[in-house]
């Protein structure tokens, strides 16, 4: 029942989406304005009808969550889902010196000789953010990022905010409170030299009622095959352990995306994924023994019962 949600926004923006134009220079099928509802308390909205790589989920969202804006600790837990962000800021800085890497998403999916040396190019530069501290330290950094924008948000008077921390503490004494959200989105840092990616979840917020924790989001742009999968399980998951955190359960999640769409090379996909009949989801398992949002590592989340469809490849656009 849950995951209707999401296959009948799919099915909605097949149907309905204009063709529209995008940065990437991929094409898409686009709708402007919509909003899926996940009851958690049915399961956890990790779909069925393809497998999703929940390790990489969980892996992310505790790298916001340490507020780290580096993708070495994403390497390191062999995650690669923000490489090609990094990687393109090193290739298009003054300092590489390898071959011409313009444009890589698009040309590596048309050209199967660029494509190889894209991936020489991008295996070295993984290489090095691993090994070379100074490296990773200039180059690994996506700047002002999640990680940064939710623990160690910048005032113009020079002071952070813990805008995690506090809205947790806020839940909690507070919970009838309308004001309990959290936003990643900065005017002064939604421009290329400032942020990797301007962030797509511009802003979250949390509602108490009868003892849950409910939580709604707003993505500014959604990629319903390949991103929104991830998210809608990301947010979830972050739903479960702050309701854990204070003392509730876990209510809904309102997925709200402003420009929803569908890239062209990604029809025939849905159509697969639309062909199928979804399973029931599988349940979320926090470790009883962690107490804070702060205090999780990977082997203290896992999902039960996650028996989905096979997993479907799709390019990424860059
Ligand atoms: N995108 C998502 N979810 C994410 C994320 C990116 O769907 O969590 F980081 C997609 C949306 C869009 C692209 O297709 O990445 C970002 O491009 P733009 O900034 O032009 O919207």
């Amino acid at each position: 029942k849950n995951e209707r949600a999401y296959l009948d926004l799919l099915d909605h923006v097949m149907k309905n989406g204009v063709r529209k134009e995008d940065r990437t220079g991929t094409g898409t099928l686009s709708v402007f304005g919509c909003q899926m509802r996940f009851d958690l308390g049915e399961g956890f909205p990790l779909l069925t009808t393809k497998r999703v790589a929940f390790r990489l989920v969980a892996n992310e969202l505790l790298w916001f969550i340490r507020g780290d804006t580096n993708i070495r600790y994403l390497l390191q837990h062999n995650n690669n889902i923000w490489n090609e962000w990094a990687f393109k800021r090193w290739v298009e800085s003054p300092e590489y010196d390898g071959p011409d890497m313009t444009n890589f998403g698009l040309r590596a999916q048309q050209d199967p000789a660029f494509a190889k040396l894209y991936e020489e190019q991008e295996a070295i530069f993984k290489r090095r953010i691993l090994e070379d501290d100074e490296f990773a330290a200039k180059y690994g950094e996506l700047g002002n990022v999640y990680g940064k924008q939710w623990r160690r948000w910048e005032t113009s008077r020079g002071e952070t905010i813990d805008q995690l921390r506090n809205v947790i503490d806020e839940i909690k004494r507070n919970p009838d409170s309308r004001r309990l959200i959290v936003t990643a989105w900065s005017p002064e840092d939604a421009v290329p030299e400032r942020a990797a990616l301007p962030p797509c979840h511009v802003l979250f917020q949390f509602w108490v009622a009868n003892g849950r924790l409910s939580c709604q989001l707003y993505q500014r742009s959604g990629d319903l095959f390949l991103g929104v999968p991830f998210n809608i399980a990301s947010y979830a998951l972050l739903t479960h352990m702050i309701a854990r955190e204070c003392g509730l359960t876990a209510g809904e999640f309102v997925h709200t995306i402003g420009d929803a769409h569908i890239y062209l090379n990604h029809i025939e996909q849905v159509r697969t994924q639309l062909s199928r009949d979804p399973r029931p989801l599988p349940t979320l398992r926090l470790n009883p023994d962690v107490k804070s949002v702060f205090d999780y590592e990977m082997d203290d989340i896992a999902v039960e019962g996650y028996d989905p469809h096979p997993a479907i490849k799709a390019p990424v656009a860059v």
